[in-house]
């Protein structure tokens, strides 16, 4: 398949950023088109461990293009100490294309974040507070300052001045808080510019001549399905599409230019963030989920909360993204479980709920119904293959298959690239 989108099936680190890693190695192109630094992906390549926020995975390759897409929210701060921390690594960051028409994340996007949480106080949504949803709300609102007009001196100047004067009103009048100073941000800025200049471009023609050349693209998403602005667990979600049809807008291509839509999903599930998670296990199992799988946000450290494999859930991943097969992540992590649970439907008392949701308050009321499948105890970090795998296991992968409705092609037993199986 020569364009396959990357797609988290469930809330955010699922594993992608290994499998587009893997994937990447045949891969001309990797594309992001939603999100920003709020992500994390973590590589591990021989004894090397790259943690990337806003960079495309396919960096780690020296001939892969990497596309910052215009859905993308951009942080130049960010962007660049992302930079310096993979060139200090050894890697060459020459090959990275920056939309033209992405928005950019200003310091007063970052206040906001961090204010608005706070004022939200138990209705907090346990953002990563790098400004995401208050820059989103700005190119909702047409207000929005983009890489072109960040390359633009004047424009710059002029729409800075605009918007630091409003955002103020916000950060004195509503939060009580001291003004931002509008040249401090207007001298960054510009010394941002021109640091980023040399990887700024239309990135929706390189993106479509390399498809239409037959070119190998893949469009790695960021966050998970259920964090979707319109189909994940609203208002607990990101204010972007993490979806499979995120990438028509976010990278400017149509929707037949998709061929292949692999979904991401850990083979338990993790959350971190606030928001209802009917399989979660707020317990000793959760806890013991966390450590063997070192479940800990890759931008802001924080512990993310833990529980079994919900099928529902992945289910309706799997049909509104479009998912063609499933990669099924950290699968070593449940080996030492006796037993391992599958979430096969919800209930509400007496009443069985096989489609996920929209209202929070029926998924809060929502309890998983379990099946139980015998686990298993050997070590299977050095498998090579699904038939090396023990019987449980295997049993285990073949129930996921069928709930959820789709094959899964790839298991992924360790965090290196060699410990990867991928099934024909
Ligand atoms: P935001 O900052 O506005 O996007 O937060 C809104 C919700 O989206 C969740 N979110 C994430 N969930 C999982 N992983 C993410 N990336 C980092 C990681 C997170 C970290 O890979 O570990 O390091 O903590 C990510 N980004 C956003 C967030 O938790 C809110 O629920
Ligand atoms: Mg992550």
């Amino acid at each position: 398949m020569s364009t396959v989108v990357i797609v988290g099936a469930q809330w955010g680190d699922e594993g992608k950023g290994k499998v587009i890693d893997y994937l990447a190695a045949e891969a001309d192109v990797v594309v992001r088109g939603q999100g920003g630094n709020n992500a994390g992906h973590t590589v591990v390549v021989g004894d090397k461990k790259y943690a990337l926020h806003l960079i495309p995975s396919g960096i780690l390759y020296p001939e892969t293009i990497n596309v910052i897409g215009n859905g993308v929210v951009f942080d130049p701060e960010g962007f660049l100490k992302e930079v310096e921390k993979l060139e200090a690594q050894g890697i060459s960051t020459k090959n990275i294309k920056i939309s033209d028409r992405a928005h950019v994340i200003f310091p007063y996007h970052k206040v906001i974040d961090a204010l608005a949480e706070e004022a939200r106080g138990d209705q907090m949504i346990g953002t990563t507070k790098k400004g995401i949803g208050p820059c989103y709300m700005d190119k909702v609102e047409r207000s929005g300052i983009r890489i072109c007009d960040l390359m633009d001196k004047e424009v710059l100047i002029q729409k800075v001045t605009a918007q630091v004067e409003k955002k103020n009103k916000i950060i004195e009048k509503i939060y009580d808080q001291k003004p931002l100073d509008k040249d401090e941000i207007i001298e960054k800025y510009l010394a941002y510019a021109e640091k980023i200049r040399s990887y700024v471009d239309d990135t929706t023609v390189i993106v479509y001549d390399e498809v239409k050349n037959n070119k190998k693209v893949l469009f790695e998403g960021a966050q998970g399905t259920l964090l979707d602005i319109d189909l994940g667990t609203y208002p607990y979600v990101t204010s972007s599409h993490p979806i499979s049809g995120g990438f028509t807008i976010g990278s400017g291509i149509g929707p037949n230019m998709i061929e292949e839509v692999l979904g991401i999903a850990k083979a338990y599930t993790t959350r971190v963030g606030k928001g209802p998670f009917v399989t979660e296990e707020d317990n000793e199992t959760g806890d013991k989920i966390r450590i063997a799988g070192n479940e800990f946000g890759t931008t802001t450290g924080r512990p993310r909360r833990c529980g079994w494999f919900d099928s529902v859930m992945v289910k309706y991943s799997a049909r509104i993204n479009g998912m063609t097969c499933l990669a099924l992540m950290l699968l070593d992590v449940l080996t030492g479980f006796e037993k391992i649970k599958i979430c096969t439907a919800y209930k509400i008392e007496d009443k069985i709920i096989n489609n996920f949701p929209a209202s929070l308050k029926v998924l809060e009321q929502c309890e998983p119904v379990y099946e139980e499948l015998e686990g298993w105890n050997e070590d299977i970090s050095g498998a090579k293959s699904f038939e090396e795998l023990p019987k449980n296991a295997k049993k285990y992968i073949e129930r996921i298959e069928e709930l959820v409705g789709i094959p899964v092609k790839i298991v992924s037993i360790g965090p290196k690239r060699s410990q990867t199986i991928v099934r024909d």
